[in-house]
Protein backbone atom coordinates (compact mmCIF):
# COMPACT_ATOMS: atom_id res chain seq x y z
CA UNK A 1 0.00 0.00 0.00
CA UNK A 2 0.88 3.53 -0.80
CA UNK A 3 -0.62 6.87 -0.01
CA UNK A 4 -1.51 7.05 -3.77
CA UNK A 5 -3.29 10.13 -4.63
CA UNK A 6 -5.12 10.07 -1.38
CA UNK A 7 -3.94 9.87 2.00
CA UNK A 8 -5.23 9.30 5.11
CA UNK A 9 -6.93 6.36 6.50
CA UNK A 10 -7.17 2.90 4.81
CA UNK A 11 -10.60 1.18 3.31
CA UNK A 12 -11.53 -1.65 1.65
CA UNK A 13 -13.66 -0.74 -1.75
CA UNK A 14 -15.35 -3.06 -3.51
CA UNK A 15 -13.24 -5.05 -6.07
CA UNK A 16 -15.27 -3.57 -9.32
CA UNK A 17 -15.71 -0.13 -8.25
CA UNK A 18 -14.29 2.51 -10.59
CA UNK A 19 -10.98 3.97 -11.04
CA UNK A 20 -10.67 7.09 -8.78
CA UNK A 21 -9.50 9.86 -11.61
CA UNK A 22 -6.07 11.50 -10.69
CA UNK A 23 -8.06 14.31 -10.32
CA UNK A 24 -10.57 13.53 -8.18
CA UNK A 25 -9.33 15.66 -4.91
CA UNK A 26 -8.10 18.17 -6.75
CA UNK A 27 -11.43 18.84 -8.11
CA UNK A 28 -13.43 17.58 -5.11
CA UNK A 29 -11.74 18.50 -1.46
CA UNK A 30 -14.79 16.80 0.11
CA UNK A 31 -13.85 13.39 -1.76
CA UNK A 32 -13.29 11.33 1.16
CA UNK A 33 -8.99 10.61 2.11
CA UNK A 34 -8.14 6.84 2.13
CA UNK A 35 -4.95 4.91 1.15
CA UNK A 36 -4.70 2.79 -1.60
CA UNK A 37 -2.07 1.08 -3.93
CA UNK A 38 -2.12 2.56 -7.21
CA UNK A 39 -3.97 -0.52 -9.02
CA UNK A 40 -6.73 -0.79 -5.74
CA UNK A 41 -10.11 0.11 -7.39
CA UNK A 42 -10.97 3.49 -5.88
CA UNK A 43 -14.52 5.12 -4.98
CA UNK A 44 -16.12 7.49 -7.50
CA UNK A 45 -15.99 11.54 -6.81
CA UNK A 46 -18.60 11.89 -4.19
CA UNK A 47 -21.65 13.96 -5.03
CA UNK A 48 -21.53 17.68 -5.36
CA UNK A 49 -24.26 19.52 -2.75
CA UNK A 50 -27.26 20.98 -4.83
CA UNK A 51 -28.24 24.20 -3.51
CA UNK A 52 -31.15 26.22 -4.42
CA UNK A 53 -31.88 30.19 -3.98
CA UNK A 54 -35.67 31.09 -3.91
CA UNK A 55 -37.57 33.93 -2.97
CA UNK A 56 -39.62 36.82 -3.94
CA UNK A 57 -39.28 39.28 -6.46
CA UNK A 58 -36.30 41.68 -5.40
CA UNK A 59 -34.84 39.52 -2.60
CA UNK A 60 -31.15 39.30 -4.11
CA UNK A 61 -31.08 35.90 -5.26
CA UNK A 62 -29.07 36.65 -8.14
CA UNK A 63 -26.27 38.88 -6.11
CA UNK A 64 -26.17 36.54 -3.64
CA UNK A 65 -25.96 33.28 -5.45
CA UNK A 66 -23.04 34.83 -7.38
CA UNK A 67 -21.28 35.51 -3.86
CA UNK A 68 -21.96 32.36 -2.49
CA UNK A 69 -20.49 30.55 -5.84
CA UNK A 70 -17.11 33.00 -5.38
CA UNK A 71 -17.09 31.81 -1.75
CA UNK A 72 -16.92 28.51 -2.16
CA UNK A 73 -14.48 28.68 -5.37
CA UNK A 74 -12.49 30.16 -2.71
CA UNK A 75 -12.45 27.78 -0.81
CA UNK A 76 -11.66 25.17 -2.93
CA UNK A 77 -15.17 23.81 -3.74
CA UNK A 78 -16.33 22.58 -7.27
CA UNK A 79 -19.26 24.68 -7.63
CA UNK A 80 -21.44 25.54 -10.84
CA UNK A 81 -23.88 28.44 -10.23
CA UNK A 82 -27.18 27.93 -12.88
CA UNK A 83 -30.37 29.93 -12.75
CA UNK A 84 -34.34 28.92 -13.57
CA UNK A 85 -35.60 28.93 -15.64
CA UNK A 86 -32.97 29.21 -17.59
CA UNK A 87 -29.25 27.97 -17.00
CA UNK A 88 -29.26 25.79 -20.81
CA UNK A 89 -29.69 27.03 -24.42
CA UNK A 90 -33.51 25.87 -24.70
CA UNK A 91 -34.25 27.29 -20.90
CA UNK A 92 -32.78 30.87 -21.79
CA UNK A 93 -35.47 30.41 -25.11
CA UNK A 94 -37.90 29.24 -22.79
CA UNK A 95 -37.24 32.33 -20.25
CA UNK A 96 -37.85 34.89 -23.16
CA UNK A 97 -40.92 33.04 -24.04
CA UNK A 98 -42.41 32.94 -20.05
CA UNK A 99 -41.24 36.81 -19.00
CA UNK A 100 -42.15 38.42 -22.10
CA UNK A 101 -45.08 40.80 -21.61
CA UNK A 102 -48.31 39.14 -23.01
CA UNK A 103 -50.97 40.30 -24.79
CA UNK A 104 -53.65 38.06 -23.27
CA UNK A 105 -53.44 35.77 -19.46
CA UNK A 106 -51.48 32.88 -20.05
CA UNK A 107 -53.29 29.76 -18.03
CA UNK A 108 -50.73 28.92 -15.15
CA UNK A 109 -50.54 25.08 -15.99
CA UNK A 110 -49.21 26.37 -19.24
CA UNK A 111 -46.34 28.38 -17.46
CA UNK A 112 -46.23 25.33 -15.11
CA UNK A 113 -45.37 23.08 -17.91
CA UNK A 114 -43.10 25.62 -19.45
CA UNK A 115 -41.16 26.20 -16.25
CA UNK A 116 -40.82 22.19 -15.77
CA UNK A 117 -39.93 21.86 -19.46
CA UNK A 118 -36.67 24.22 -18.64
CA UNK A 119 -36.31 22.52 -15.44
CA UNK A 120 -35.92 19.10 -17.44
CA UNK A 121 -33.42 20.17 -19.71
CA UNK A 122 -31.41 22.05 -17.07
CA UNK A 123 -31.22 18.15 -14.73
CA UNK A 124 -30.08 16.40 -17.15
CA UNK A 125 -27.35 18.86 -19.05
CA UNK A 126 -26.06 20.61 -16.10
CA UNK A 127 -27.03 19.89 -12.27
CA UNK A 128 -27.40 15.90 -12.26
CA UNK A 129 -24.27 15.84 -14.48
CA UNK A 130 -22.09 18.17 -12.30
CA UNK A 131 -23.65 16.59 -9.25
CA UNK A 132 -22.23 13.05 -10.35
CA UNK A 133 -18.65 14.68 -11.15
CA UNK A 134 -18.79 16.15 -7.77
CA UNK A 135 -19.16 19.47 -8.17
CA UNK A 136 -21.76 21.61 -5.76
CA UNK A 137 -24.41 23.44 -8.03
CA UNK A 138 -25.99 26.35 -6.99
CA UNK A 139 -29.57 27.63 -8.73
CA UNK A 140 -31.63 30.29 -8.53
CA UNK A 141 -34.95 29.13 -8.36
CA UNK A 142 -35.92 25.49 -8.68
CA UNK A 143 -39.16 23.30 -8.16
CA UNK A 144 -39.94 25.33 -4.89
CA UNK A 145 -40.75 28.16 -7.11
CA UNK A 146 -43.60 26.49 -9.50
CA UNK A 147 -44.97 25.72 -6.28
CA UNK A 148 -45.47 28.82 -4.58
CA UNK A 149 -45.95 31.30 -8.15
CA UNK A 150 -48.36 28.42 -9.75
CA UNK A 151 -49.71 26.78 -6.61
CA UNK A 152 -50.19 29.33 -4.00
CA UNK A 153 -49.80 32.00 -6.17
CA UNK A 154 -51.77 30.86 -9.49
CA UNK A 155 -54.27 28.85 -7.41
CA UNK A 156 -52.97 25.19 -9.37
CA UNK A 157 -53.27 22.09 -6.63
CA UNK A 158 -49.72 21.18 -5.54
CA UNK A 159 -50.83 17.61 -5.72
CA UNK A 160 -50.67 18.06 -9.67
CA UNK A 161 -47.44 20.27 -9.53
CA UNK A 162 -45.86 17.75 -7.15
CA UNK A 163 -46.25 15.09 -10.01
CA UNK A 164 -45.09 17.01 -12.54
CA UNK A 165 -41.79 18.40 -10.66
CA UNK A 166 -41.27 14.22 -10.10
CA UNK A 167 -41.52 13.69 -13.75
CA UNK A 168 -39.34 16.91 -14.68
CA UNK A 169 -36.44 16.27 -11.79
CA UNK A 170 -36.60 12.29 -11.49
CA UNK A 171 -37.18 13.13 -7.75
CA UNK A 172 -33.86 15.74 -7.10
CA UNK A 173 -33.97 17.49 -4.59
CA UNK A 174 -32.28 19.76 -2.98
CA UNK A 175 -30.12 19.71 -0.11
CA UNK A 176 -30.50 22.88 1.17
CA UNK A 177 -32.89 25.84 0.29
CA UNK A 178 -32.32 29.39 1.41
CA UNK A 179 -35.47 31.03 1.51
CA UNK A 180 -34.28 34.95 0.86
CA UNK A 181 -37.60 36.56 2.82
CA UNK A 182 -38.90 39.76 2.23
CA UNK A 183 -41.89 41.96 2.60
CA UNK A 184 -43.54 42.12 -1.03
CA UNK A 185 -44.01 45.83 -1.22
CA UNK A 186 -39.77 46.33 -0.56
CA UNK A 187 -39.04 43.31 -3.21
CA UNK A 188 -41.31 44.79 -5.48
CA UNK A 189 -40.44 48.30 -5.06
CA UNK A 190 -36.38 47.08 -5.69
CA UNK A 191 -37.15 46.34 -9.22
CA UNK A 192 -35.90 48.92 -11.61
CA UNK A 193 -38.85 49.69 -14.07
CA UNK A 194 -36.90 48.53 -16.95
CA UNK A 195 -36.52 45.46 -15.20
CA UNK A 196 -40.03 44.18 -15.28
CA UNK A 197 -41.24 40.87 -16.45
CA UNK A 198 -44.62 39.66 -17.12
CA UNK A 199 -44.52 38.19 -13.36
CA UNK A 200 -43.95 41.74 -12.11
CA UNK A 201 -46.81 43.21 -14.74
CA UNK A 202 -49.22 40.88 -14.79
CA UNK A 203 -49.83 39.93 -11.07
CA UNK A 204 -51.02 42.01 -8.33
CA UNK A 205 -49.97 42.35 -5.33
CA UNK A 206 -52.47 40.18 -3.64
CA UNK A 207 -50.46 37.37 -6.05
CA UNK A 208 -46.98 38.17 -4.71
CA UNK A 209 -48.15 38.17 -1.33
CA UNK A 210 -49.49 34.86 -1.46
CA UNK A 211 -46.43 33.44 -3.24
CA UNK A 212 -44.51 34.93 -0.16
CA UNK A 213 -46.50 33.12 2.05
CA UNK A 214 -46.30 29.97 -0.03
CA UNK A 215 -42.69 30.00 0.44
CA UNK A 216 -42.57 30.81 4.21
CA UNK A 217 -45.14 27.75 4.14
CA UNK A 218 -42.72 25.31 2.76
CA UNK A 219 -39.75 26.19 5.10
CA UNK A 220 -42.40 25.48 7.82
CA UNK A 221 -43.54 21.87 6.49
CA UNK A 222 -39.45 21.14 5.67
CA UNK A 223 -37.64 22.65 8.02
CA UNK A 224 -34.14 20.62 7.69
CA UNK A 225 -33.89 21.09 3.73
CA UNK A 226 -35.02 25.55 4.40
CA UNK A 227 -32.85 27.61 5.99
CA UNK A 228 -34.93 31.34 5.86
CA UNK A 229 -33.17 34.29 5.48
CA UNK A 230 -33.77 37.91 6.09
CA UNK A 231 -33.44 39.50 2.73
CA UNK A 232 -34.06 43.10 4.46
CA UNK A 233 -31.01 43.12 5.99
CA UNK A 234 -27.84 44.50 4.14
CA UNK A 235 -26.45 42.88 1.35
CA UNK A 236 -23.06 41.49 3.51
CA UNK A 237 -24.90 40.59 6.64
CA UNK A 238 -27.24 38.67 4.14
CA UNK A 239 -24.25 36.90 2.49
CA UNK A 240 -22.62 36.21 6.53
CA UNK A 241 -25.57 33.72 7.06
CA UNK A 242 -26.30 32.22 3.62
CA UNK A 243 -22.50 31.22 4.22
CA UNK A 244 -22.93 29.90 7.65
CA UNK A 245 -26.01 27.78 6.44
CA UNK A 246 -24.00 26.36 3.88
CA UNK A 247 -21.54 25.34 6.13
CA UNK A 248 -23.25 23.67 8.10
CA UNK A 249 -24.29 21.76 5.28
CA UNK A 250 -20.86 20.74 4.58
CA UNK A 251 -19.85 20.42 8.41
CA UNK A 252 -22.50 17.77 8.86
CA UNK A 253 -21.59 15.86 5.68
CA UNK A 254 -18.21 15.20 6.88
CA UNK A 255 -19.01 14.95 10.68
CA UNK A 256 -21.99 12.12 9.60
CA UNK A 257 -19.12 9.98 7.24
CA UNK A 258 -16.71 10.21 10.28
CA UNK A 259 -14.82 12.43 8.48
CA UNK A 260 -11.77 14.72 9.83
CA UNK A 261 -13.76 18.21 9.17
CA UNK A 262 -10.72 19.42 7.52
CA UNK A 263 -12.88 22.29 6.18
CA UNK A 264 -14.97 22.40 9.02
CA UNK A 265 -13.71 26.13 9.52
CA UNK A 266 -16.44 28.76 9.17
CA UNK A 267 -16.95 29.66 5.14
CA UNK A 268 -16.62 33.76 5.14
CA UNK A 269 -18.34 35.03 2.44
P1 LIG B 1 -36.26 35.63 -11.81
O1 LIG B 1 -36.43 36.98 -12.41
O2 LIG B 1 -36.24 35.65 -10.33
O3 LIG B 1 -35.14 34.88 -12.44
O4 LIG B 1 -37.56 34.77 -12.14
C1 LIG B 1 -38.34 34.96 -13.22
C2 LIG B 1 -39.78 34.85 -12.86
O5 LIG B 1 -40.23 33.53 -13.06
C3 LIG B 1 -40.07 35.20 -11.43
N1 LIG B 1 -40.93 36.34 -11.44
N2 LIG B 1 -41.27 37.07 -10.56
N3 LIG B 1 -41.74 37.84 -9.93
C4 LIG B 1 -40.76 33.99 -10.85
C5 LIG B 1 -41.14 33.19 -12.03
N4 LIG B 1 -41.12 31.73 -11.85
C6 LIG B 1 -42.31 31.04 -11.74
O6 LIG B 1 -43.39 31.65 -11.79
N5 LIG B 1 -42.28 29.68 -11.63
C7 LIG B 1 -41.12 28.97 -11.62
O7 LIG B 1 -41.12 27.74 -11.52
C8 LIG B 1 -39.87 29.70 -11.72
C9 LIG B 1 -38.57 28.96 -11.71
C10 LIG B 1 -39.93 31.07 -11.83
Amino acid sequence: MNAGCHGGVARAWPPNAPRCPATIRARNPWAAPYTRAVTDPVPPAARGRFITIEGPEGAGKTTQAARLEATLRDRGIPVRGTREPGGTALGERIRALLLAPSATPIDPLADALLFNAARRQLVEEVIEPSLVAGTTVICARFADSTRAYQGYGGGLPLAELEALEEIATDGLQPDLTLLLDLPVEIGLGRKAPDDRTRFETGFDLAFHRRVRNGFLAMAVAEPGRFVVVDATAHADAVAERIARAVGHLFVDDRSAAGEPNRHAVRIHP
